[in-house]
């Protein structure tokens, strides 16, 4: 009795050894092989800034209809340009069980750690697209955006070629929303370079990238000096506010005033084609397939690197293939 008394002790012991080293009565236990994500199991929470301009609807098509394509379910949370109801919506997310995904489009560089570190504890892939954020890189797989402060060295770069024979080089700066990134990065890297042919900025002010405030200040700015040899509009919508303004005041742009923005979307090539914008810097809104791929990586367990910056141009109303690039464009 005593004897199979120790026996089955011995028994119940290996048995607790091998459970506790992963293995069963029918062997070892079988390690649960990770789940392998296709395009198909994503769900998508995209947090757009707003729809503020010719951009910012190729971006948002950009990534509807890629998210069509690759058979993603995309929920598309449009932020209305306010800061608070884009944190609200990412809250949304990170509570909503079948998102795995949340992209976001930042309105504003700060504010962003908290609810990061709460989409993390909920095992959510967070991917940044169009603009950067000023929170740790641990706390997001990956940026997929432009090279903002590039964008604005270019933009100096073009200014100091049209001002070339200019014996006055006064800018007038149409900034974004106050905050972003491609504002702040825009207007830095404008200033790096501005100096190389004696550029001073002598009026500065946001005009949140629209048309009609790109207008309205241009013209208090005329109402107060005509002393201007070129305007650097951060986006296209600001830089053809600009040009009703200069023409409603007598002046032509083009010629009188120089007039150069980013971003190339269509409605700076017809103004280009008519005479009005000299110069438009490339800033490319198509990220979507960029992003899923990334997104679908991260959910798989790849690492990224933490920014992926878009290749870009400059395009010139000079140029003799204008009318061809313009018909060759996406948006
Ligand atoms: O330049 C502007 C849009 O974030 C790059 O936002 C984007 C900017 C773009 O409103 O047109």
């Amino acid at each position: 009795m005593k004897v199979s008394k120790n026996l089955f002790n011995a028994a119940l012991v290996a048995l607790l050894v091998l459970s506790m080293v992963g293995i069963t009565a029918c062997g070892p236990k079988a390690t649960p092989t990770p789940k392998v994500y296709a395009y198909k199991d994503m769900v998508v929470g995209f947090l757009q800034t707003g729809s503020e301009g010719g951009w910012r609807a190729a971006n948002t098509a950009s990534f509807k209809e890629t998210a069509q394509q690759l058979g993603i379910t995309l929920k598309f949370y449009d932020s209305q340009n306010d800061l608070a109801k884009q944190v609200a919506g990412f809250r949304q997310f990170i509570q909503d069980k079948d998102v795995n995904v949340i992209v976001l489009a930042a309105l504003e560089t700060t504010g962003w750690d908290d609810v990061l570190k709460e989409a993390q504890a909920a095992g959510k892939i967070v991917v940044l697209e169009d603009r950067r954020i000023d929170a740790a890189d641990n706390l997001y797989a990956t940026y997929i955006g432009s090279d903002f402060a590039e964008e604005g060295r270019k933009s100096a770069d073009e200014i100091c070629k049209l001002l070339a024979n200019s014996a006055k080089k006064n800018v007038w700066e149409l900034v974004g929303n106050v905050g972003s990134s491609a504002a702040k990065d825009r207007g830095q890297g404008f200033r790096e370079k501005m100096g190389a042919c004696g550029i001073s900025v002598t009026k500065s002010q946001t005009a949140n990238w629209s048309i009609t405030e790109g207008k309205q200040v241009t013209e208090a700015w005329l109402k107060e000096t005509k002393d201007v040899q070129a305007i650097f509009g951060q986006n296209d919508e600001m830089a053809l506010g600009a040009i009703e303004a200069l023409k409603e005041a007598g002046l032509k742009p083009g010629v009188d005033v120089f007039v150069l923005s980013v971003d190339a979307t269509a409605g700076a090539f017809k103004s280009m084609l008519a005479g009005d914008l000299n110069v438009t810097v490339e800033c490319n809104p198509l990220l979507a397939p960029q992003v899923y791929e990334a997104a679908l990586k991260a959910l798989n367990g790849v690492s990224l690197p933490k920014w992926v910056p878009s290749q870009e141009g400059v395009f010139r109303s000079t140029d003799p293939n204008l009318q061809s690039i313009t018909d060759g464009r996406k948006y």
